[in-house]
């Protein structure tokens, strides 16, 4: 089976993996979204990686969807909304027993990409590095982090895992990876929404702790409601030591909308309502939440799913 690593989204955490996946030696092609920006990288030719004062560039080859040949290897960096119909459109290509890496942050958009790719094996990850998009095909890594990957479906980890180790991308294979993902959606969801509405800093929350408070107490009901009781633990605690070692940044969704990007609130709060919805759970803060997100997204112009 080949062990090319193909990664679907040249965006900051896909080309972030690709060129240190090409600098460790690795066979790496890009998945770009159609003829326009293949031509674009053509003409540039290569993906830089910035890292502090040092820039480095790599000449990893591209194609689109309609590239020719098998794909045994897949990095789905895209974002939550896009990542099915991205596979989609690579179905035709994935290998019997293909393996997915889903780099999407919050829930539900591994579920419809594994409808799309029911013969791949899905691996979910969650990361907590940090890269952005300096310019086209230019990203800088701007916070070390980690990675967790595992799947619900089987335990046994990927034989390609060290390539990982062998690329320096810091990586942990997990058995409780839904624990990891549901924990990061549920700080996600007590801190970013916020951000937004009271157009702060995460530390801005600090002046909003009841607020904050309510919401991590409904959280809690919901993760341990939902089989995720290892994700409640110190819900509340854990939330604060975010907010305050994160006090000086912008939350992601709060940059999104700044931006005028379309955010991952569907695989967020979104998420987590249609849970509560699911298991007959009225939680009255986050959906109010939820509701004044909407409301300011729609009135800046912007998707509010
Ligand atoms: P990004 O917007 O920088 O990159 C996504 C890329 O996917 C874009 O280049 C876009 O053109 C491309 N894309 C979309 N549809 C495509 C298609 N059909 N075919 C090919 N390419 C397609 O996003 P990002 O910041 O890298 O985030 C990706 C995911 O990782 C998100 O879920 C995000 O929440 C998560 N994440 C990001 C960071 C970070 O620091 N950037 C950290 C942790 C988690
Ligand atoms: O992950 C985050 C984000 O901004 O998306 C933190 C820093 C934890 C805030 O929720």
């Amino acid at each position: 089976m080949s062990s090319t690593w193909h990664i679907l989204g040249a965006g900051s955490l896909g080309s972030l993996w690709a060129c240190r996946l090409a600098r460790a030696g690795k066979a790496v092609r890009l998945i770009l979204r159609d003829e326009q920006r293949l031509a674009d990288y053509q003409a540039t030719g290569t993906l830089t990686l910035v890292e502090g004062e040092q820039r480095s560039h790599y000449a990893i080859p591209a194609e689109t969807a309609r590239g020719a040949g098998p794909i045994h290897r897949l990095l789905v960096a895209c974002k939550a909304y896009d990542a099915a119909p991205a596979v989609a459109r690579l179905a035709p290509r994935l290998s019997a027993g293909a393996e997915l890496v889903l780099l999407q942050n919050g829930l539900g958009s591994q579920d419809e990409v594994a409808e799309q790719a029911p013969h791949a094996r899905c691996i979910f990850a969650s990361s907590t590095e940090g890269a952005f998009r300096e310019s086209d095909w230019q990203v800088r890594f701007a916070g070390q982090g980690f990675n967790w990957l595992g799947d619900p479906a089987n335990p046994a980890p990927p034989p390609w895992f060290d390539d990982l180790q062998e690329a320096g991308i810091p990586a942990e294979w997990r058995l409780d990876i839904l624990s990891r993902l549901w924990r990061k959606l549920a700080l996600n969801c007590a801190i970013n929404p916020l951000t937004v509405l009271h157009d702060c800093q995460n530390g801005g929350l600090l002046g909003h702790l009841p607020e904050v408070d309510a919401l991590c107490a409904e959280l809690t009901v919901l993760l341990q409601r939902c089989g995720q009781p290892g994700a409640a633990e110190n819900l509340q605690e854990d939330v604060q030591r975010v907010i305050l070692a994160t006090a000086a940044n912008y939350s992601s969704m709060y940059q999104d909308v700044r931006q005028r990007r379309r955010s991952e609130i569907h695989y967020l709060l979104g998420h987590a309502l249609r849970t509560a919805a699911r298991h007959g759970l009225v939680l009255p803060q986050l959906e109010h939440l939820h509701q004044r997100l909407v409301d300011n997204l729609t009135a800046r112009g912007l998707p509010g799913t």
